[in-house]
């Protein structure tokens, strides 16, 4: 091990305890043999997966949650009067309570399943938007965002004349706020931003944000895709109105997401589907709709993945939201500064950890974000290329793509150096160095 890793790992294990021998509680290694998909072999290698921002992978405990669920206790939720579906239902609520634990101790009637952090935007974007909004109203946006948190208002100002206006970057990859008080004026009924960029790696300072966004009575969204999977999130102290993510982003299956509303919005929202569960009373011309967050999710809904979602949320509330964050903070300040000492490498973003999460987008001066994808995937590392679903920012960066690796609790200080070696060793096969 040279002496650099080892300041990297000492300042990793250091943070809280004041020990090398006694870890933040996060130990990578022992983690990693929660993870069956992590001991696969890829092209020869040993599986270094550095696409956790796209999806995480699930740990054994998840899995299991949602075998026993089809094996034990499947049924359809909030109607039977039989032991299985008052087990479903019970086991289905109670990741509802465990979501609105872990952002904050919010109510539970605040939270509403989703498919993902997409349909808990667009569902503000129809329930709130279509009805709050006019012509010559503003939503603000950023630069950075997602096109998840981008396209449900592009519609939607087309839809209702409302107009569109960005808070730019800066050549940092930070929020640019200097003329924040022009951008968000008193027209602006709605600020929606990312709360971590998923391609800059950026966090940005929300609650300044909505404290701003309440002054002038608008209403602020949060896309927290990125965020709640690595940070501590508060959302009564960020004083967010909603708050979306996704469970696959947080070692929870796919096909679950979750919109935080505030109570008070919510009440006065209408649905967003219509149908089965949504309703209280449903005569042959007209119905009424069912209370919070029933009103929100017509239709049956994804138990299994809800219910194996709360094996997630244990899994990370034991780690600690802040081990998660020290670790990743330090494996990201590895990263950056073993990029920079490549020349030929660009990266994107705040280089102050600090600031940012861990994804790093970065471009090679001469290989193709696709090629060096291609080359790495040979050594078995997985990394994504692309415009990361971030069109507009990839083209204020002045580049078509990206290269981008993201890390999480099971990724390691060797994984990383194994990573920037094959990036050394890709320039020696294409460009001959
Ligand atoms: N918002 C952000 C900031 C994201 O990074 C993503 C997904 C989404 C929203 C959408 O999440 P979904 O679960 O609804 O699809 N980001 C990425 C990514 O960076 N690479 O693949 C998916």
């Amino acid at each position: 091990m040279n002496g650099e890793r080892m300041t990297a790992i000492k300042n990793g294990v250091k943070i809280g305890v004041g020990s090398v021998m006694a870890p933040a509680g996060l130990d990578p290694l022992v983690i990693k043999g929660d993870f069956p998909i992590l001991s696969r072999i890829i092209n020869g290698h040993k599986l270094i997966y550095l696409d956790n921002a796209a999806t995480t992978q699930k740990p054994s405990c998840v899995i299991s949650a949602l075998r026993n669920y089809y094996e034990n206790q499947n049924a359809n939720v909030h109607r039977g009067l039989h032991t299985l579906a008052e087990e479903a239902t019970a086991a289905f609520e109670a990741t509802r309570k465990k979501v609105a634990e872990f952002i904050g101790s919010v109510k539970p009637e605040e939270i509403i399943y989703t498919r993902n952090a997409t349909e808990a935007i667009n569902l503000v974007a129809y329930s709130w938007g279509r009805h709050n909004l006019k012509p010559q109203d503003r939503i603000v946006l950023t630069e950075m965002e997602h096109h998840a948190n981008l396209v449900p208002w592009i519609v939607l100002a087309k839809e209702t004349g409302a107009e569109l206006k960005f808070i730019p970057i800066d050549g940092d990859g930070l929020l640019d706020l200097e003329n924040i008080d022009r951008i968000i004026s008193e027209d602006t009924k709605l600020v929606a931003l990312t709360h971590m960029s998923n391609v800059l790696g950026t966090i940005n300072p929300v609650a300044e944000i909505a404290r701003i966004a309440h002054h002038n009575g608008a209403l602020v969204l949060l896309d927290g895709a990125q965020s709640v999977p690595h940070l501590p999130v508060n959302i009564k102290e960020i004083d967010a109105d909603f708050y979306a993510f996704s469970a696959h982003k947080m070692l929870g299956p796919t096909g679950i997401g979750i919109l935080y509303g505030r109570e008070s919005i919510l009440q006065k929202m209408e649905p967003f589907l219509f149908g089965g569960e949504m309703i209280s009373e449903v005569d042959f011309e007209k119905a009424t709709w069912n209370v919070l967050p029933w009103k929100f999710e017509a239709g049956t809904p994804n138990i299994a993945d809800a219910v194996a979602y709360g094996s997630a949320l244990d899994y990370l509330t034991d780690l600690g939201m802040e081990a998660v964050r020290s670790h990743e903070m330090d494996l990201t300040a590895y990263a950056l500064r073993k990029l920079s000492e490549l020349d030929s490498i660009k990266i994107f973003g705040p280089m102050d950890s600090r600031l940012r999460g861990g994804a790093i987008s970065f471009v090679d001066r001469q290989i193709h974000p696709h090629d060096l994808a291609t080359f790495l995937d040979s050594r078995g590392i997985a990394i994504r290329a692309g415009h990361h679903c971030a069109q507009p920012l990839m083209r204020r960066l002045g580049v078509g793509s990206t290269a981008r690796a993201s890390f999480y609790i099971y990724n390691t200080f060797e994984e990383i150096d194994e990573f920037v070696g094959a990036i050394a060793e890709a320039r020696r096969y294409f460009v001959n160095e």
